[in-house]
């Protein structure tokens, strides 16, 4: 289980530079193996730019090997200290970097000891075309990874951005597994590349502790609804230990993040929600926000004071360094009084200019931020550079999501009435290939196959309870439409409407998507809030059945099952759900 270090360092790769990056440092690459542009100064991507369809990638034959050992580490990045689930000893994780077009491989190690635990690592919005048993959602497309087993993830860049990976098993993430992923393309003009800025909550009780919380049938608002304890950038932010009622060793004063800002330059910060269940809302006192992409889509740039981005959602954004040259600024994020259930509602990170002093400390002047009904602020305002009318529908899924309790009084939610539930032996992809359609029909499957000749698929969706980031896997979809009560039937943009895997769908609202089911595989359409899913708030396609059929699921995705299977019947620790699985 030793990673083999294949080479740490790296020469000259265009698009990939963390020397300006505020994000814990690397290396993260341990090996790349490839071509890589035509020449000094020409990017892989040929003549492509923010105009050009992100998801025409270029084929740059290179190959990103990472190698990942996932165990429990005793850390305190804000000052209280606790079991983490880490790659290779870190948190935040180590960062996925990769151009346009490369392929990436990730080898995962299965070291979780203390108790044992499977595992899965998801990668938020990648599409694996071709390959939908790469997406690392247990019990959906594959069998966890036994504990002392490994597995090699493979997937190619199709699209650029930011995103992030994260752990799709048991809640995991939200015990520290994810960390933040970056592909190289085109971009609008900056001078300074600031790199990923991770904003998440944090929880101080164990991952599993928040899972059973939040499916108990407790009657008390703070158990049920498991409040994180702190907020992060890039992994950072101290913490007033007096604030914590448990005997862990706490320091408050740990560090905040930092940023360097060159005055009068333009600087590019990827901003991306890893959070648990907060929306955040981020900003730059005294400074504008020009936002150029959102998820993966470069859209025509639009000015804000601030950004509010719900668990999953990414945003790129430029600004302008006017401020004095010789002064600090706070950078904030929150998650607002109704977006979110913290114990710590705000986070600060620092950004020095270059003629600050050292020890500089900011005037504090933030934005006033009126309260809203945790939907999307801007969506009108968002136009993707490469444009795609809406087409006609040729299907219509239509969704209730309510909550409510079982007999013994847990807590569910529920879609249509139904709650999902996974079977970590039986992944729905792997039944898909069999052609054993009863079982994905299933009720606790919450799945819909999409009919064959069905291109255009639009999926409506009733809230009446409480905020749901919902994420599509495997693509992308077009908002047709996010408000408040009932869809009306309005859309908007329609000649052109905003793109993206992940929207809000907000407090006693609608929100309306459609998707081309043209990548066959099972995937996942689920709030992200990690413990709405985790009690039962997700939704699966089958998209193009006959072509899943015919894929030839790889005997490494069988020879993972058998493994799970021999540990489950030794009787491992922790091998059944006592949630939904995810
Ligand atoms: C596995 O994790 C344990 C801590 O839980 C650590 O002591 C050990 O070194 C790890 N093994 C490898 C191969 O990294
Ligand atoms: C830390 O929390 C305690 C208890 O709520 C409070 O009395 C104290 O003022 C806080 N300290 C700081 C620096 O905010
Ligand atoms: C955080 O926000 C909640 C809800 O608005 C509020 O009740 C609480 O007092 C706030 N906590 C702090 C530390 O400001
Ligand atoms: C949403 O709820 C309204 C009434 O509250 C109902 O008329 C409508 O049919 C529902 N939509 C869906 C998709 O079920
Ligand atoms: C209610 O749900 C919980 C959690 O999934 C489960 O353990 C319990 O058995 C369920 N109760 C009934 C009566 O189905
Ligand atoms: C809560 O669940 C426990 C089992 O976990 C059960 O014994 C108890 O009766 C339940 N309470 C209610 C009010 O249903
Ligand atoms: C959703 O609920 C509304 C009533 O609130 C009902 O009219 C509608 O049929 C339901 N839709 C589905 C798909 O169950
Ligand atoms: C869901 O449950 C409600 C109330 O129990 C019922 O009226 C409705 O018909 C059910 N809807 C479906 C789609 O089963
Ligand atoms: C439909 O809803 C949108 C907001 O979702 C609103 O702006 C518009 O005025 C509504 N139109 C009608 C005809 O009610
Ligand atoms: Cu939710």
């Amino acid at each position: 289980m030793k990673p083999t270090l294949v080479s740490a360092t790296i020469s000259v790769v265009i698009g990939l530079s963390q020397s300006a990056y505020a994000y814990p440092p690397g290396p993260y690459l341990l090996s790349y193996v490839g071509a890589n542009g035509k020449g000094p100064g020409s990017p892989p991507w040929g003549r492509r730019t923010v105009h050009s369809d992100p998801e025409d990638a270029p084929k740059t034959g290179a190959v990103r090997k990472y190698d990942w050992i996932i165990q429990r580490t005793t850390l305190a990045p804000d000052g209280f200290e606790q079991s983490l689930l880490t790659v290779n000893g870190q948190f935040p994780g180590p960062l996925v970097e990769a151009n346009w077009g490369d392929v990436v491989e990730v080898t995962v190690h299965n070291n979780i000891t203390g108790p044992e635990e499977g595992t899965a690592i998801h990668w938020h919005g990648i599409h694996h075309e071709g390959s939908p048993w790469m997406d690392g959602v247990s019990g959906v497309t594959q069998c966890p990874i036994a504990p002392g087993e490994s597995f090699t993830y493979r997937w190619r860049a199709t699209t650029h951005g930011a995103s992030w990976w994260h752990g799709h098993h048991a809640l995991q993430y939200g015990g520290g597994l994810w960390g933040p992923i970056v592909i190289h393309g085109p971009s609008q003009k900056y001078d300074v590349d600031l790199g990923p800025v991770t904003l998440s909550d944090y929880y101080h009780m164990p991952y599993e502790q928040v899972a059973k919380n939040a499916i108990s049938n407790s009657t008390d608002f703070k158990v049920w609804v498991p409040h994180s304890d702190n907020h992060l950038i890039n992994g950072k932010n101290n913490y007033n230990c007096s604030l914590s009622t448990t005997n862990h060793k706490c320091d408050s004063n740990a560090e905040r993040a930092q940023f360097s800002f060159q005055a009068g330059k333009v600087h590019r910060l990827r901003l991306i929600n890893t959070g648990v269940q907060a929306l955040q809302i981020f900003s730059i006192d005294n400074h504008k926000l020009q936002v150029t992409s959102m998820d993966w889509t470069p859209v025509e740039p639009y000015e804000v004071d601030y950004v509010a981005l719900g668990v999953g959602q990414r945003a790129e954004v430029l600004v302008h360094a006017t401020g004095d040259p010789k002064a600090a600024y706070y950078m904030r994020t929150k998650g607002g009084t109704q977006c979110a259930t913290t114990f710590v509602n705000e986070t600060l990170a620092t950004v020095y200019y270059d003629q600050a002093p050292a020890g500089a400390v900011p005037v504090p002047n933030p934005y006033t931020i009126p309260d809203f009904t945790c939907g999307n602020l801007v969506l009108p305002k968002v136009k993707p550079l490469f444009k795609k009318p809406l087409a006609k529908p040729d299907i219509t899924l239509y969704y209730n999501v309510t909550f409510g309790a079982n007999a013994t009084g847990n807590r569910q939610w529920y879609q249509n009435n139904v709650t999902f539930q996974a079977d970590w032996s039986r992944p729905l992809l792997l039944e898909a290939a069999d052609g054993n359609a009863a079982y994905l029909s299933a009720p606790q499957h919450v799945t819909a196959s999409i009919p064959e000749k069905a291109r255009h698929v639009r999926v409506v969706i009733n809230n009446t309870f409480s905020i749901h980031p919902f994420h599509l896997h495997g693509g992308n979809f077009q908002i047709v439409s996010e408000g408040d009560g009932p869809w009306n039937g309005t859309v908007i943009n329609p000649e052109n409407p905003a793109r993206a895997d992940t929207e809000l769908l907000r407090r006693s609202g609608h929100l309306v998507v459609q998707f081309e089911a043209t990548n066959p595989g099972v995937w996942g359409f689920h709030c992200h809030t990690a413990w709405h899913a985790s009690v039962g708030l997700y939704i699966n396609f089958l998209v193009k059945p006959k072509a899943v059929r015919k894929a030839g699921i790889p005997q490494e995705m069988h020879d993972m099952c058998a493994a799970w299977e021999a540990y489950k019947s030794s009787g491992g620790e922790n091998a059944h759900p006592f949630d939904s699985g995810l």
